[in-house]
């Protein structure tokens, strides 16, 4: 019947029937003689931020990698190294997050050091492709 009205179904006469939603060419190798465009990803990653630790003069280095391994999911060697390169260069990136998780981190660690009387401080900013 379908033939009779010269409708003929996809594949065998190099004409694409575009489908409606719900009909995906995927699992399909014939693309009919056309050259076909890959799909474009529908998704994209969101900007980071680097969550920033600065340095002070008193809080203890201990309750720094503590806040290390307990915020960042630090093992204690990593999160000791951060702390030293913290309090020997002023400050150090903890990790890059999307914006809201990134502020998220800062603001508890900045609530916990002052739950504990520590002037410890972390702040957050663009990553630099980020930047304009
Ligand atoms: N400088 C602190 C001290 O000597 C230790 C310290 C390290 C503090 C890192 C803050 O982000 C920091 N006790």
């Amino acid at each position: 019947m379908a033939q009779e009205l010269g409708i003929f179904a996809h594949g065998s006469t190099g004409i694409r029937i575009a489908g409606g939603p719900g009909i995906n060419d995927a699992d399909s190798d014939d693309d009919g003689g056309l050259a076909v465009a890959p799909a474009k990803p529908k998704t994209k990653r969101p900007p980071l931020y680097r969550v920033i630790l600065l340095n002070d003069d008193y809080t203890p280095m201990e309750f720094v990698v503590q806040v290390l391994e307990q915020f960042f999911s630090m093992g204690r060697e990593k999160a000791t190294q951060v702390m030293l390169a913290v309090h020997t260069q002023g400050r150090g990136v903890c990790g890059l997050y999307p914006q809201d998780i990134a502020e998220t981190k800062a603001n508890q660690v900045n609530q916990c050091a002052r739950d504990s009387g520590h002037p410890l401080l972390c702040e957050v900013e663009p990553s630099a492709d980020d930047e304009e």
